[in-house]
């Protein structure tokens, strides 16, 4: 019997209930066909032993779970993928940090991690790779023998050719992924800009759905993400009794809501939001101690460089916002570093006003659509959304979009949302949902695997 086999660099805890809406739709798909689902376990060991590498059974689902040397982990994750990867698919050329070494310890990890999983595949498995960090580990399994399908999900954003070739290596990067069968991004846009890095450096062409390069046929295609839209929607109308959400009503004595929730990460566009706002204060004084911005950022990948430097600039900008507007009963600015659970997270975008959901670049962003579902359709709260976020793909209908850069765009957007008339957010909302109930995650889910088990396979049905 064919079964799935995930594999993604972090893997949720085997025994402990997964709460992310990705999390939980691959662990169903799981559960439902039987599987393995595979990656790093969060260990780590001395650079001179072996990397250990265990199994776990859980019901259907064997986790495999595979420590790295710390020598690995730091050229492999916080070197190669944080430090390269991420920033020059977010556009960030100038951020990006190649080094040699880096690029062959995120090559050797990836082979780890095929040498550790080829022994477990069987013929007529699905296996389904996850993201940046296992970009060629659908070409490791092929040179390992592996002929079944593979398919590989990219979950941020794919730049343009002059943007992503600039980076050493990457023909090879692009050759590898050519092992794939099915390539999927998040947008039809992302799906484009990696056609167009194909065609530009390597011997490949389009024919009919499909791209062609050298023995190798695969399909690129878009299937953006979502959430559990239900779920949601239950756990913030449940929500409300909550104590911390009841402590934080009271405590904003009748002031208007915004609320900006994201790791604390480059990409998410934090000091342009809180600039924005400042904007926002200092063009509407009258507003002062009417409105109070709640900006949840928890702390992530602290241990690279760029994301302490960026810590601190947040800190510095929070600080002055609060010294020049704060007043002896009124915070302009709550600034909390810390993660919430599900439910709770549910209740504070439901007690919201607006979502500032302003990314300078993103895949999709699942805050934004976590935060419509989660609105109260009688009183819904407004979402102002970046121009450079994959939803704003599907709930551009429903949102006011800016462009992140622009902090004066930002404040009349804040304005233009906190004034908007109830039937206009209620029918901005309506449209909203209609996208999130149209493609939930599961949907997302059962769709990409269905194209993956569908799509033609084998070289003999090439033409001559
Ligand atoms: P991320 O960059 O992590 O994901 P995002 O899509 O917004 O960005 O997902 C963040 C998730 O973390 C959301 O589900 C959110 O609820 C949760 N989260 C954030 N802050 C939290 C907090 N303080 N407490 C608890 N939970 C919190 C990457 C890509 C995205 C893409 C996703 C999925 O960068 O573009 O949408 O993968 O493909």
């Amino acid at each position: 019997m064919s079964r799935l086999i995930v594999v993604s660099n972090r893997v949720p805890q085997p025994g402990a209930p997964s709460t992310g809406g990705l999390a939980v739709a691959l662990r169903a798909a799981l559960e439902a066909e039987g599987g393995i689902w595979m990656g790093w376990s969060g260990k780590t060991c001395p650079d001179d032993e072996d990397p250990g590498f265990t199994l776990h059974q859980n019901g259907a689902i064997t986790w495999a779970l595979s420590d790295l040397t710390e020598r690995d982990l730091a050229e492999y994750y916080q070197g190669f993928a944080n430090s390269a990867l991420w920033p020059l698919f977010h556009y960030r050329l100038g951020l990006t940090e190649f080094a040699r070494g880096d690029s062959a310890g995120y090559h050797r990890v990836n082979r780890l991690f095929a040498e550790r999983l080829a022994g477990m595949v069987r013929p007529g498995d699905l296996t389904w790779v996850h993201d940046y960090h296992l970009l060629p580990l659908g070409s490791e399994l092929r040179t390992r023998g592996i002929s079944g399908r593979i398919g590989y999900f990219h979950h941020i954003p794919w730049p343009s050719p002059d943007v992503f070739l600039a980076l050493p290596g990457a023909e090879r990067l692009l050759q590898a992924m050519t092992a794939y069968d099915l390539i999927g991004f998040q947008t039809a846009v992302d799906a484009q800009n990696f056609e167009a890095c194909l065609l530009r450096a390597l011997p490949a062409r389009r024919q009919g759905a499909d791209m062609v390069c050298g023995t190798r046929r695969f399909r690129v295609g878009a299937f953006p993400i979502s959430i559990d839209t239900a779920g949601f929607e239950r756990r913030a109308a449940q929500a409300a009794g909550e104590p911390t959400l009841r402590r934080m009503r009271a405590s904003l004595t009748g002031q208007r809501l915004l609320i900006g929730v994201d790791r604390l990460d480059y990409t998410k566009g934090i000091p342009e939001r809180i600039g924005g706002f400042r904007r926002y204060l200092s063009d509407y004084p009258d507003q002062a101690g009417q409105v109070s911005f709640l900006q949840i950022a928890p702390r992530s990948r602290s241990d690279v460089e760029q994301y302490e430097a960026l810590e601190r600039e947040i800190a510095t900008l929070a600080g002055q916002l609060a010294g020049e507007w704060g007043r002896l009963d009124w915070t302009p600015l709550r600034y909390v570093n810390r993660a919430f659970g599900q439910n709770v997270l549910a209740g504070l975008y439901r007690q919201a006003d607006v979502a500032l959901v302003t990314p300078l670049r993103d895949g999709m962003n699942l805050v934004a659509k976590e935060f419509v579902a989660s609105q109260d359709p009688g009183n819904p709260g407004a979402l102002v959304l970046s121009r450079f976020a994959g939803a704003v793909q599907e709930l551009g209908n429903g949102a006011i979009v800016v462009n992140p850069y622009d902090q004066e765009a930002i404040a009349q957007a804040i304005s233009r949302a906190l004034a908007m008339p109830l039937p206009e957010r209620q029918s901005r909302h309506t449209a909203m949902m209609r996208s999130l109930r149209a493609n939930t995650v599961f949907d997302w889910c059962r769709t990409y695997l269905t194209a993956l088990e569908g799509h033609e396979m084998g070289l003999e049905k090439l033409p001559a």
